[in-house]
């Protein structure tokens, strides 16, 4: 339905001005770093200040986009409607933000097909930022605050309401299982880089179940979560500072609370960011790890049982090791998961996030301290 003798920038015109919007559409221009989905900022024409996020989404990923934007809308509302009952939150007198998914122009579905795949549009939170690495106490403690804040508004969401949108998703035996199958049929196996990788995920083995073990026994329990909640996905106010946004929802769906945490204090911790080539300089970066969990704390303290807390340091490292177990997996499959822009890009992501478990291993009393001032 988009004319494939336009030009790209023609087409992706055409393709946001199939939503219901209340101008025409301006520029669209390619948005964020994400590793899986495409993005794009729509501006619009005659004056109308609105801004809207394009995406493309990656259906090699999301098999089943349709539910996906089913569980969106739900969490939408539900969030819509707590905030509505409680617009500031408690402790600190500031506003929270929810994206929107825009209507298609043609009817009451909120995506638009094209031959070039699957499209939505979300409104764009104005007059934030978001940063890639984190340079600050106060930013860490916001990244913490803008997690809690959003687990505590989703915490009483049902769960039977979502549905699994990505199966296996931080299942973290799952990777483990996928990753052997793809090493037998890897030709990148034998490089020297690879095979230091190789015997620090065998030395690991034993330990990628621990929270899927503590699942099964029912000491922990699953509830709605994001599952991304890595440092660029949490909007913080431009002005203030303050974390008023988490974006990027595709994977909201239950899952442990673990997942978020380790993946949040995992991303927001490491200084030099996922893709640095500086490895030795990897580490996990305790002030920050103790002012997320600060932060966490101030807005979600009430959703954490003790044995919740007894599991964060595990989740911490799982979570970096498990990342790195993916990196490492589809560099042996041959890149088909995560975009990259250069050929040892997913080999080089994962030694950094094998580096900064090294360094979590290495700092575990120091982390189990931090933690303990959450109880
Ligand atoms: C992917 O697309 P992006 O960058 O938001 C991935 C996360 C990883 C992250 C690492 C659905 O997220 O799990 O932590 O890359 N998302 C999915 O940068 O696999
Ligand atoms: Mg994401």
């Amino acid at each position: 339905m988009i004319d494939p003798a336009l030009d790209p920038q023609a087409q992706l015109v055409a393709i946001a001005s199939a939503f219901d919007l209340p101008a025409p559409v301006a520029s669209v221009a390619p948005l964020g770093n994400g590793n899986v989905n495409a993005t794009y900022l729509v501006a619009l024409a005659g004056g109308e200040m609105r801004r809207y996020v394009l995406q493309k989404l990656n259906t090699q990923v999301f098999a089943q986009p349709q539910p996906l934007m089913a569980n969106l809308a739900e969490v939408s509302a539900h969030v819509t409607r707590r905030l509505a009952e409680q617009p500031q939150a408690p402790d600190a007198g500031r506003g929270w933000e929810m994206p929107q998914v825009m209507a298609a122009a043609s009817g009451e579905q909120t995506w638009v097909e094209t031959d070039e795949g699957f499209w939505r549009l979300i409104s764009f939170i104005e007059d934030t930022v978001s940063h890639d690495t984190l340079n600050a106490v106060d930013q860490a403690r916001e990244l913490g605050y803008g997690l809690g804040r959003f687990h505590a508004l989703i915490s009483d969401l049902p769960p039977e309401l979502l549905a699994d949108t990505l199966p296996g998703f931080h299942v973290t035996p799952t990777y483990l299982q996928a990753y052997d199958d793809v090493l037998s049929g890897s030709d990148r196996a034998s490089e020297p880089a690879v095979v230091d990788c190789l015997e620090f995920v065998a030395a690991r083995r034993s330990f990628v179940t621990v929270l899927e073990d503590a699942r099964a026994a029912g000491v922990l329990v699953p509830r709605p979560i994001h599952g991304d909640p890595k440092v660029n996905n949490v909007l913080l106010d431009r002005s203030s500072g303050r974390a008023i946004a988490l974006v990027d929802l595709d994977t909201v769906k239950p899952g442990l609370v673990h997942y978020d945490l380790g993946d949040c204090l995992r991303s927001g911790c490491n200084r030099l960011g996922e893709e640095t080539d500086d490895l030795d300089q990897v580490d996990f970066d305790l002030d920050f790890c103790e002012a997320i969990l600060t932060g966490y704390g101030a807005a979600a303290r009430q959703v954490l049982s003790d044995a919740d807390i007894d599991h964060l340091y595990d989740a911490i490292r799982l979570i970096s090791f498990e990342l790195g177990l993916r990196f490492l997996s589809d560099y042996l499959a041959g890149d088909v998961y995560f975009r990259v822009t250069h050929p040892q890009q997913n080999l080089q992501r994962a030694r950094v996030q094998f580096r900064l478990t090294e360094d979590i291993e290495a700092k575990e009393d120091a982390i189990r301290a931090i933690i303990e001032r959450l109880r």
